[in-house]
């Protein structure tokens, strides 16, 4: 039997099973084993062909925004709206065939915002250009779904092609470590009541993934499917923010109606009459969970104007790497002032994490002073002045 064909029996043997206490155990391995049967047939395909290819989309700035929803509900004028791109917009399904990309200039940071063409059901599965416009949801930093007044009740649809393509959509990695081992079999160790699971079911998921020496340690209640997750290690865990559009076509009461019913929190906007754009920015800003650094050169002052734009849990090489790619191999140290320092001036190496609003110099080793003292001169330019 074909892998196509094992994909076909379990499905049917999982549609045929009751989901009930007594069958939890049986259907929780048929998943570990349909799980492990995609992936074997989505690796196949993509050695033999296009279908798992994304679009061609060079990351650039702080962050990058992928919009996703279906054909026709508003998404390149959004775009057009959030950045200065210029999105062909129509009135009909399709308008939009390839990524677009602009670009979103918001409390100093600089957001890279990709429009792409509309998802139909089964995207996932390779409907439409699906797989491909949902490799680049796959690889953003965020994802903005985008309904319509017409059709708000698509959202667990998105979702659903979403987790299709393994992304996990405002899910947080699940906290569970599984290291190898040479013997002993597999031991379960966890640190919670376990509901959802039991140790007997991980120790026979992790045989299904021929891994028969392991500790497994699980510090939260999760579930088979996070397990599997784990195992798989090809998840994306990436935040979204959902968007009604088109809100300059319905009354006051008509919008709280769907609010009421659709119960997952919208940001009501209307990219043509240019209503609660200024929020939508605001809050793109907020999901993307930046932080700024104020860059200060050696014996200089810092700059205050200007701060660098950063990911939350940022480490001082990640500064040293955005700066120049070859500062974070020149570091020697680095000095911090700031509430990640325990006290201003703080010397600390490479790996320190940095939080907002921290006060950096980087300090390279003294075969690399040409750098430094550019980096010292400040006055003037670009805040990368001195690394480049
Ligand atoms: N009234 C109103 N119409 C809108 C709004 N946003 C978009 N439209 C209209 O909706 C239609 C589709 O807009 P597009 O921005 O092309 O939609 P899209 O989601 O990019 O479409 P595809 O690229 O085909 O997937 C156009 O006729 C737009 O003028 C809005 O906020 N209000
Ligand atoms: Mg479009």
């Amino acid at each position: 039997m074909g892998v196509p064909e094992k994909i076909k029996a379990i499905e049917e043997e999982m549609k045929k099973t009751q989901v009930n206490k007594a069958t939890e155990h049986h259907l929780g391995l048929l998943r570990a084993k349909l799980a492990k049967l995609k992936r074997e047939q989505d690796e196949n395909r993509s050695r033999g062909g296009a279908s798992s290819i994304g679009y061609d989309v060079k990351k650039s700035g702080d962050g990058t925004v992928a919009i996703i929803g279906l054909p026709n509900v508003g998404k390149s004028t959004l775009l057009n709206r959030l950045t200065k791109a210029n999105s062909k917009v129509g009135a009909y399904n399709f308008t939009t065939l390839t990524v677009v990309p602009g670009v979103l200039n918001h409390n100093g940071a600089s957001i890279q915002i990709l429009d792409l063409p509309g998802i139909i059901e089964r995207a996932a599965s390779g409907m439409g250009l699906g797989k491909r416009i949902l490799s680049v949801a796959r690889s953003a930093d965020m994802i903005l779904l985008v309904v319509d007044i017409y059709r708000p009740k698509v959202h667990p649809l998105l979702i659903k092609e979403l987790r299709g393509m393994g992304i996990r959509p405002d899910e947080q990695p699940p906290n569970v470590v599984i290291e190898k081992t040479q013997t002993g079999g597999v031991s379960v160790t966890s640190m919670v009541k376990l509901t959802k699971i039991t140790p007997r079911l991980v120790r026979e998921i992790l045989n299904v993934y021929k891994m028969s020496n392991a500790r497994v340690m699980i510090r939260e209640d999760i579930t088979t499917d996070q397990l599997i997750d784990v195992l798989l290690g090809n998840r994306r865990y990436v935040s979204t923010l959902t968007i009604l559009t088109k809100v300059d076509l319905i009354t006051k009461q008509e919008l709280d109606e769907i609010k009421s019913k659709l119960r997952i929190n919208l940001i009501p906007v209307s990219a043509d009459s240019n209503l609660n754009i200024e929020n939508l920015k605001d809050q793109i800003y907020q999901t993307l969970n930046f932080i700024r650094i104020y860059l200060r050169p050696e014996g200089g002052e810092a700059d205050f104007q200007e701060p660098l734009i950063v990911k939350d849990g940022s480490l001082v090489q990640d500064v040293a790497d955005k700066l120049h790619k070859e500062l974070k191999t020149q570091l020697r140290y680095a000095q911090i002032w700031g509430k990640s320092a325990k006290f201003g001036g703080q010397k600390v190496g490479s790996t320190h994490a940095l939080m907002d609003e921290d006060v950096l110099t980087l300090v390279p080793r003294r075969g690399d002073r040409t750098m430094k003292s550019r980096n010292a001169s400040g006055g003037s330019g670009s805040r990368t002045q001195g690394y480049d």
